[in-house]
């Protein structure tokens, strides 16, 4: 019997989180970027899906992929970073790419300064984690598994 290609989901980090495990620990933690994208992989394949990551810095970068996620994957993960506050782009993207979204950051955003406290992409998500570290990550993969074997 031929082998169901596994559901794919895109998890996108946006900038400074290339700087995860290296800098400001007490608010970030001490996991590197690469031992999360390493978790997300891991836990995909126990939970039966793909995982693929992407890290950008840049804000366009970041828009094209969402565009260019449409038909690839069955669900995006999203830590947009300080784009978060600020990106209607990003927002508009994910919006129009038609795919179910969760939003996951590593800190508390409401136990910190109040402009974190807005979040552009929450209005596109499904639904949104925080607060956990890296554990936010895995927990948004178990939404988005969740989200994907409902549809
Ligand atoms: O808590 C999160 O995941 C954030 O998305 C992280 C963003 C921040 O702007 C958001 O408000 C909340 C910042 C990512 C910066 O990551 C660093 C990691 C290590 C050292 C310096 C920055």
């Amino acid at each position: 019997m031929a082998r169901q290609d596994r559901a794919r989901v895109l998890v996108l980090h946006g900038p400074n989180l290339n700087l995860l495990g290296q800098r400001e620990p007490q608010i970030y933690g001490s996991t590197t970027l690469a031992e999360i994208d390493a978790m997300l992989v891991k836990l995909g394949q126990e939970l039966g899906v793909e995982v693929e990551t992407y890290q950008s810095n840049l804000e366009g970068e970041l828009v094209t992929k969402v565009q260019e996620a449409r038909g690839q994957y069955a669900a995006l993960i999203v830590n947009a970073g300080a784009y978060t506050h600020t990106s209607i782009a990003l927002f508009d993207a994910l919006l129009a790419v038609g795919l179910p979204v969760v939003e996951v950051h590593l800190s508390n955003l409401y136990k910190r300064e109040p402009f974190r406290h807005h979040s552009y992409i929450a209005r596109a998500a499904v639904g949104q984690i925080c607060g956990f570290g890296a554990e936010s990550y895995l927990l948004g993969l178990r939404a988005a598994v969740g989200l994907i074997n409902k549809a």
